[in-house]
């Protein structure tokens, strides 16, 4: 596995010089200062990748290249955009960066109701309270077909929530759900919300399958010729919000996706946390089912709630995620295949320094070291015992 780290560019809080003393010699990255469906100018890529190689550090994924709206929509003027998105494939290529990250979660990328829940030993975590959720929903965003998603107890537990709250905790939840979390590039105010939930109106998970397949249809013949691969990323958290549909959530997405395009440029980042919130998903055995189509992996554990539809991030190794088997899979298909795959740990705890520091969302400097260098233990220990 290639050591890798989530970097946000110039502007993050955790410098290029900082990830090198992780022992992370990948950096993942993306141009974020370029508004989505707008091809990214090959000079400034160049620049970038000079930024990170003055650094020692390599340039492994582009995380991510954002969909468009209307992309996902098929809205008119969809494939322009796509040849756009593929245009950029082609510049990433040719300066060297050949993963390519993406996702096609509907209007939200990944989602959480708490960017600092408190744990027993004082560090904070990442959180998805599914009350928290159903309370905005009903109550802050007034979803015109909310009621219908939920029982009568869970809109009166909703309501009772909410009652414990005051504004400033509220504002914080409308701005966690709908602001734009690091890397998620769309940002919206209630408003531009309801909107956008409104141009989903027609598209249903069959639709939604069908415009990934045309998007597909055009960029995949592109990274094939350039010799990059694609890696969709799953949806966080692995169901449908906001009565929107999601389809990167099961082993049977999965597949559904790959054998739209059988060729390997068509593939997958393996996001434990993300899969791992879905009691079905066997991760080991996504593994060994997606095989040569994995080509990128976020590595953390999440432990799902007394109310299951909640969870919050756990320490890299813990959790409801048998983290040492899905290191082992990992391995195995890397000596299978002889390619090795970048992988960051992914989000983190703040822990120590990061508590009184600033740091971006999921994103502690800290916190993810510590993750690395567990992760890096396994790894070792996998290696050397043979695993
Ligand atoms: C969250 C991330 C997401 C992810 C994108 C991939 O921390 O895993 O922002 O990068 O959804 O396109």
């Amino acid at each position: 596995m290639i050591e890798s780290w989530r970097w946000f560019g110039p502007e993050d809080p955790v410098s290029l010089r900082d990830v090198r003393q992780t022992g992370a010699s990948g950096i993942v990255t993306a141009l974020h200062e370029i508004p989505n469906g707008t091809l990214w100018p090959e000079e400034d890529i160049a620049a970038r990748r000079r930024m990170i190689e003055a650094e020692g550090l390599t340039w492994v994924v582009a995380e991510s290249i954002p969909v468009h709206e209307d992309i996902k929509t098929g809205a008119p003027g969809w494939e322009r955009l796509a040849e756009n998105w593929a245009e950029t494939v082609r510049a990433l290529a040719r300066q060297g960066v050949t993963t390519i990250c993406y996702n096609f979660m509907p209007v939200l990328d990944w989602t959480r109701t708490d960017l600092d829940y408190e744990l027993a030993d004082g560090a904070t975590a990442l959180r998805f309270e599914f009350l928290a959720y159903a309370a905005f929903d009903l109550f802050i965003l007034k979803r015109a077909d909310a009621a219908s998603d939920y029982s009568d107890a869970e809109v009166e537990a909703a309501k009772e929530w909410l009652g414990k709250r005051d504004d400033a905790a509220l504002n914080r939840l409308t701005a966690n759900i709908i602001a734009g979390l690091p890397g998620a590039e769309e940002s919206y105010t209630l408003e531009s919300f309801r909107a956008r939930l409104e141009s989903y109106r027609d598209v249903d998970r069959e639709q939604l399958f069908r415009n990934l397949k045309g998007f597909l249809d055009i960029v995949v013949p592109v990274a094939e010729e350039v010799g990059a691969v694609l890696a969709i990323h799953p949806d966080d958290p692995p169901r449908s919000l906001f009565g929107l549909p999601r389809i990167v959530c099961t082993a049977e997405d999965l597949v559904r996706i790959r054998d739209m395009h059988p060729s390997s440029a068509n593939g997958f980042t393996l996001c434990a946390g993300s899969l791992g919130v879905h009691p079905d998903n066997d991760i080991p055995s996504i593994v060994e089912l997606l095989g040569q189509h994995i080509h990128f992996t976020h590595l953390r554990a999440t432990r799902r709630e007394q109310d299951p539809r909640s969870f919050h991030e756990d320490a890299h190794l813990e959790g409801d995620l048998d983290m040492v088997a899905i290191v082992r899979a990992l391995r195995s298909l890397e000596r299978r295949t002889e390619k090795a795959i970048p992988m960051r740990p992914d989000h983190g705890h703040r822990i120590l320094n990061d508590l009184s520091g600033t740091s971006t969302p999921g994103y502690p400097a800290i916190g993810r070291l510590r993750g690395l260098s567990e992760l890096r233990g396994v790894t070792r220990a996998v290696d050397a015992l043979g695993f």
